[in-house]
């Protein structure tokens, strides 16, 4: 196969837009993409060739915006069609037999676009959108399809769910992007789950769907509707009929895809036999009837493979009984994994057709106080055969989202030529072209989690890094620098102070500027701080008086930076704003500290050196929770609760250890479950050695216990399950405040 991806002979005449020539890229990478030297005006009026159905579609909606002068009887022809129309009979050998492929042929007297199907058709004009942003067509030819079926995105995050607004303009992202679902779900919409998924919508939501439903059918979505049943579902015929009425009202307001989610349930929701008969019911009564209803999708309460007991039979009742034609949903190894060709084997054969990939990234609902901006890399590059669907869960933060998904989008679309950091640029210059060298700095240094209880992590500073770790590696051993390193360090951090700057001042997307505030200051800290810790490390080698100056507003800016963090994005359950976490800050630091002492010590004084402290430690032997951060808030700490049912052994413990003794005013404790205290023993001890156990009392109609602490002693508090058995609940607050 010939494929050139470049359109060389034209970059002279170009008039450069947005897009420059050498650097112009389809997005997602298509399969087959062949452009010779020439190419004609890009025309300003078209005359459109095609059936009359096809006014009806999303298609030809698109096209009719990307002539300057519309539709013209001397206007450009335009031959557009699906398989089977007779205006582009001439051209259908030219279409890929694959689901959503499409022919695109841009010749001298007129262009060509042949879908495979609707869907297709589509697809073949926005790939016309982007060629036209070039100033001139090239002469083109485009075979192209993609690789997973269903591509797209998962609303399924614990926190504020998306504003309307935010949703449709990822629909019409996902639209450009050649991505056809996005999933419904808001773990915090209550008409979604728990209470109220009985309920129809109010009236202002209502409408609000309906528009997001007409939003997604103007871009080639489909928009699947999911209902979160499980936490309190009666498998009586009373539930299951509410939940079709439920359905029937979504129907109503044209949604026309469904699914149903039983993940992070304890008890009777989440039997197997249960869900499978309730989704075959769905399926026959609903969606076969119907007749115009996409394929059901589910979600298994034993989604990923870390929690799933396969001799318990939960997988394997699920494919041996649900009907074939509904899909299921799978999220890897673990709650939090990149997918590989292993992890498809495992589960295809249990479920007895191809999962459907729930990707959970870049969701940041256990690591609030992070970003996730980096690359998506990490997938297997083989495994288009083995999934139905690869679906992305996303950040609380619709815009900042949109790097990842623009790769998610490209990944689904053609696994084989994908190029995680390639498409990571173009992700940045899609999402902000007259910003993208400002956007990369920053999203380079906000890409991992931090300590997280899932352990999943991403790689972060990755230019960088080598000059961080060779500066602080010389300088530690015996106070030498390397200047090279020194010099490229520095000049990160003017890059760091302007790139803040210059995104803070932009009126470029400010939905993303407003998102990612709080950020972007303390980035600009960072970058601040650096500075004077490079400076610190200059004058301690000279034995300079002006270190301690310099010491002092480096001390400065950690304050601020402290102030960011408990001022910004205070949820209650990763409160803060952290950037920079993985090798910037932490290197900084450990030359303020290292620097410090040494001056300390050769000039006899006793600047603070402490650059970061954390009076407390977690340690526990339930699997699901030794991972846990700490945090320290105020004058208190707490554990960063989970957001999924933790299965707690028999005599599993978890414990808080204080560096000193410290005098406790109030700790509060939070299961999820109202009287799993019974099951539970808290206890305290001033010495690390005697033990003394206190009452947990349950803070009335609600979920949260309550300890009578205050003024005891406390050098270390552990919890424990006492019952003998395992326990399944959940672990939504420890915290306690100190006096
Ligand atoms: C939830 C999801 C959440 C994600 C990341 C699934 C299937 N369910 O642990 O709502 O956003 O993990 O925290 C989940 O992933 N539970």
């Amino acid at each position: 196969m010939r494929k050139t991806f470049l359109v060389l002979g034209l970059m002279g005449t170009l008039s450069l837009g947005s897009v420059y020539a050498q650097e112009f890229h389809l997005q997602p990478t298509p399969q087959e993409y062949q452009a010779g030297q020439d190419s004609v005006m890009v025309p300003v009026q078209y005359s459109l060739q095609a059936e009359t159905a096809f006014r009806e579609t999303p298609a030809f909606h698109l096209l009719n915006t990307l002539f300057p002068k519309g539709e013209g009887k001397d206007g450009f022809p335009v031959y557009v069609g699906v398989k089977g129309d007779k205006s582009v009979k001439k051209y259908v050998r030219r279409v890929p037999k694959q689901a959503e492929g499409y022919y695109l042929g841009i010749e001298k007297d007129r262009i060509v676009i042949v879908g495979a199907d609707e869907r297709g058709a589509y697809y073949g004009v926005q790939t016309l959108a982007q060629l036209m942003t070039l100033g001139k067509l090239p002469l083109a030819e485009v075979t192209d399809y993609p690789d997973v079926p269903y591509r797209g995105v998962v609303e399924g995050f614990y926190g504020t769910p998306w504003s309307h607004e935010a949703r449709l303009r990822q629909l019409e992202f996902y639209g450009r992007n050649k991505m056809n679902v996005y999933l419904y779900g808001p773990k915090d919409d209550p008409y979604h789950s728990t209470p109220n998924w009985r309920k129809p919508y109010p009236a202002k939501e209502a409408s609000q769907l309906k528009e997001l439903v007409d939003k997604a059918n103007e871009n080639g979505v489909i928009f699947y509707w999911a209902i979160h049943p499980g936490q309190d579902i009666k498998w009586n015929e009373e539930d299951r009929d509410l939940l079709l009425k439920k359905f029937e009202s979504m129907y109503q307001l044209g949604v026309r895809a469904f699914a149903v989610f039983f993940d992070d349930i304890s008890g009777e929701g989440t039997k197997a036999e249960k869900q499978a008969e309730l989704l075959n019911y769905l399926d026959d009564h609903f969606v076969k009837v119907k007749g115009d209803v996409e394929p059901l999708v589910m979600c298994p309460t034993e989604y990923n493979k870390s929690w799933s007991d396969v001799k318990g039979g939960y997988l394997t009742t699920l494919g041996d009984k649900l009907n074939k034609g509904i899909q299921i949903m799978w999220t890897g190894n673990r709650v939090i994994a990149c997918i590989d060709k292993e992890s498809m084997d495992f589960i295809n054969p249990l479920l007895k057709r191809k999962a459907y990939i729930w990707w959970n990234f870049p969701v940041s609902d256990y690591v609030r106080d992070h970003l996730l901006m980096g690359p998506v890399y990490g997938n297997g590059l083989d495994i288009k055969d083995d999934m139905s669907a690869f679906v992305s869960n996303p950040m609380e933060r619709a815009e900042a989202s949109k790097i990842a998904l623009y790769s998610v989008a490209d990944y689904a679309w053609n696994l084989e030529k994908y190029d995680s950091n390639a498409s990571w640029k173009r992700a940045i210059r899609d999402l902000m072209p007259n910003h993208a060298a400002y956007l990369e700095t920053f999203a380079a240094h906000n890409s991992d989690l931090g300590e997280n209880g899932h352990g999943f992590r991403r790689d972060e500073s990755v230019a960088l890094q080598p000059a961080l770790k060779s500066l602080l590696a010389a300088y530690e051993k015996n106070g030498e620098m390397d200047e090279a390193a020194y010099k490229q360090v520095a000049e990160e951090c003017d890059k760091i102070i302007v790139a803040a700057d210059r995104l803070l001042a932009s009126k470029e997307s400010r939905e993303l500027i407003e998102e990612i505030k709080p950020w972007l200051m303390q980035f600009k800290l960072i970058g601040e701080y650096g500075r004077e810790v490079l400076k610190m490390v200059r004058l301690q080698k000279q034995g300079g008086q002006e270190f301690v100056a310099v010491h002092d507003h480096a001390q400065a800016l950690q304050t601020l930076m402290y102030e960011v963090d408990a001022t910004y994005n205070q949820n209650p359950y990763q409160p803060g704003v952290k950037s920079g976490s993985k090798y910037l800050l932490p290197t900084f630091n450990s030359l303020f500290e290292t620097s410090t002492q040494r001056y300390n010590k050769a000039a006899g004084t006793t600047l603070d050196s402490r650059a970061v402290y954390m009076p407390y430690t977690l340690s526990s032997n339930v699997k699901q929770l030794a991972l846990l951060p700490m945090r320290q808030k105020g004058k208190g700490g707490n554990v960063s609760p989970s957001n999924e049912v933790i299965i707690w052994q028999a005599g599993g413990e978890v414990a808080v250890a204080m560096d000193y003794v410290r005098t406790l005013e109030s700790l509060l404790v939070d299961l999820g479950t109202q009287g799993a205290e019974k099951n539970f023993r808290l206890e305290i001890s001033a010495d690390g050695v005697n033990w003394k156990t206190v009452d947990l009392r349950p803070v009335p109609g609600r979920t949260l216990l309550s300890a009578e602490v205050s003024g005891m002693k406390v050098l270390k508090i552990r919890f424990t399950n006492v019952s003998g058995s395992e326990q399944k609940v959940y672990f939504k607050q420890f915290r306690f405040v100190e006096q």
